[in-house]
C-alpha cells in the first residue's frame, strides 16, 4: 500500500510556543513511514472488545452495570473507551456486588477467581484468549502427570497470574537463563515447560534451550505458547526496523506484546519508541529520521496508528509503505453466553 499523505499545519504539534516550535520547525522534511503488517489487534482482542461491547448494549436502559475485572485488554484508549460508554473496570471481584455481571479479561484468571465468582453469585463472561486458555488447559495436563511445570514469563503479569493460579504447589516461574541455572525440583527427569503467549521470541528460545540443557527429558506444549500474533507482529516489526531510522509502537506502557516490540527493534540495532498515541511522539526521535518504522501492538487499535500517520505529516509530506510479512486470517467466536440472547 502506498498513499500520500501531504504536509499538515497540525496544531497539536506545530502550533505549540517558543522552543517547542523551534525544534519541530527543524524537523519538516518529507519522510516515508513503512508501516508493520500485521500490527494492531489481534482475535484475542478483538473477540474481548466485542464481549465488553455486547453486554454494554444488552444492558443499556436497565439498572445492571457491567463490571470488567482488570484492564479487558492493557490500553489505555480501549479502556477510556469502554469506560466511557458505561463499562465499570475494576481491580478485584470485592468491588462488583453480589449478582453482578462481570467480564474476566482477555489475560485469563485463576480458578481461585473464578471460585470467588461462583461463591458471590456473580453472573461471569469469560473473555479470556482462547489461545491463554489452552496454556491453562496445559498447565493443568502437566501437573497432572505430576511433573514440576516451569512457566516463563513475567513475574506480576496478569496472565502469568492466572497461568500459575492452575497449579500453584507444581509451578515455578522462571524469566532468564539465569533463573534456569538457579531452579530447583524435585525431580529432574519429570519437568514440563510453558511460556506466556507474548513473550519476546528470541529471549524465550535462550531459556528453552538453557531448560532443555539442564532437564533433558524435559517436555513442552504441544504447539507454541508465544501466540500467533506475538509471533507475526515481532517478524513484522524487526523487517521494518531493519529498513528504517527510527521505529515507533503504538501501544501502552503495561502491554507485554507492545513492550517485546519495542525492545526488539531495538536489539536490531533502530532506536525505537513506545508511544500511547501521537502526542506521545517526540520531535527529536524523528527529527532526522528519513524512513520512520512504525507498528502497533496486539491491544492498540488501528485509529492511534491513523493519528500518528497524520501527526508525522505535520512534519512535512509523508509517503505510507506497508511492508506485509505475513496475512492473518484467525478469528475467534464469542462465548456462549455472548453469542445467545
Ligand atoms: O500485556 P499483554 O501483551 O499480555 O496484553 P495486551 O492486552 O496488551 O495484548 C493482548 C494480549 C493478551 C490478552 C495476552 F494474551
Ligand atoms: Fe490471544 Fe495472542 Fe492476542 Fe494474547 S496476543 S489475546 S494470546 S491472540
Amino acid at each position: 500500500m502506498v498513499l500520500a499523505v501531504g504536509a499538515m499545519a497540525s496544531a497539536g504539534l506545530l502550533g505549540a510556543g517558543g522552543p517547542v516550535r523551534a525544534v519541530w520547525a527543524r524537523a519538516v522534511r518529507p519522510r516515508t513511514v513503512l508501516l508493520a503488517s500485521p500490527r494492531s489487534l489481534c482475535a484475542g482482542v478483538e473477540r474481548a472488545i466485542e464481549v465488553v461491547e455486547t453486554l454494554l448494549e444488552r444492558y443499556s436502559g436497565t439498572d445492571r452495570a457491567v463490571f470488567v475485572r482488570k484492564q479487558i485488554v492493557h490500553n489505555t484508549h480501549v479502556v477510556r473507551d469502554l469506560e466511557s460508554r458505561g463499562a465499570v473496570f475494576v481491580d478485584e471481584l470485592d468491588e462488583v456486588p453480589d449478582g453482578a455481571v462481570v467480564v474476566f479479561s482477555a489475560h485469563g484468571v485463576s480458578p481461585a477467581v473464578r471460585e470467588e465468582a461462583a461463591r458471590r453469585g456473580l453472573e461471569v463472561v469469560d473473555a479470556t484468549c482462547p489461545l491463554v486458555t489452552k496454556v491453562h488447559a496445559e498447565a493443568r495436563r502437566f501437573a497432572a502427570r505430576r511433573d514440576t511445570v516451569v512457566l516463563v514469563g513475567h513475574a506480576g503479569h496478569e496472565e502469568v497470574e492466572g497461568t500459575l493460579g492452575e497449579a500453584p504447589q507444581a509451578t515455578v516461574l522462571v524469566q532468564s537463563p539465569g533463573d534456569v541455572a538457579a531452579l530447583r525440583v524435585p525431580d529432574p527427569g519429570r519437568v514440563s515447560y510453558l511460556t506466556q503467549t507474548t513473550l519476546a521470541l528470541d529471549e524465550t528460545a535462550e531459556v528453552i534451550t538453557a531448560l532443555k540443557k539442564r532437564f533433558p527429558g524435559i517436555r513442552g506444549p504441544g504447539s507454541d505458547d508465544i501466540c500467533y500474533a506475538t509471533t507475526n507482529r515481532q517478524h513484522a516489526v524487526q523487517a521494518v526496523a531493519a529498513r528504517a531510522d527510527v521505529a515507533l509502537v503504538v501501544g501502552s506502557g503495561n502491554s507485554s506484546n507492545s513492550v517485546r516490540l519495542v525492545e526488539l527493534a531495538r536489539r536490531g540495532g533502530t532506536p525505537a519508541y513506545l508511544i500511547d498515541d501521537a502526542t506521545g511522539i517526540r520531535p527529536e526521535w524523528v527529527r532526522d529520521a528519513d524512513v520512520v518504522g512504525l507498528s502497533a501492538g496486539a491491544s492498540a487499535p488501528q485509529a492511534l496508528v491513523d493519528e500518528v500517520i497524520v501527526a508525522l505529516g505535520g512534519l512535512g509530506p509523508v509517503t505510507v509503505r506497508e511492508h506485509t510479512t505475513v496475512t492473518e486470517t484467525v478469528a475467534f467466536g464469542l462465548p456462549a453466553a455472548v453469542r445467545s440472547q
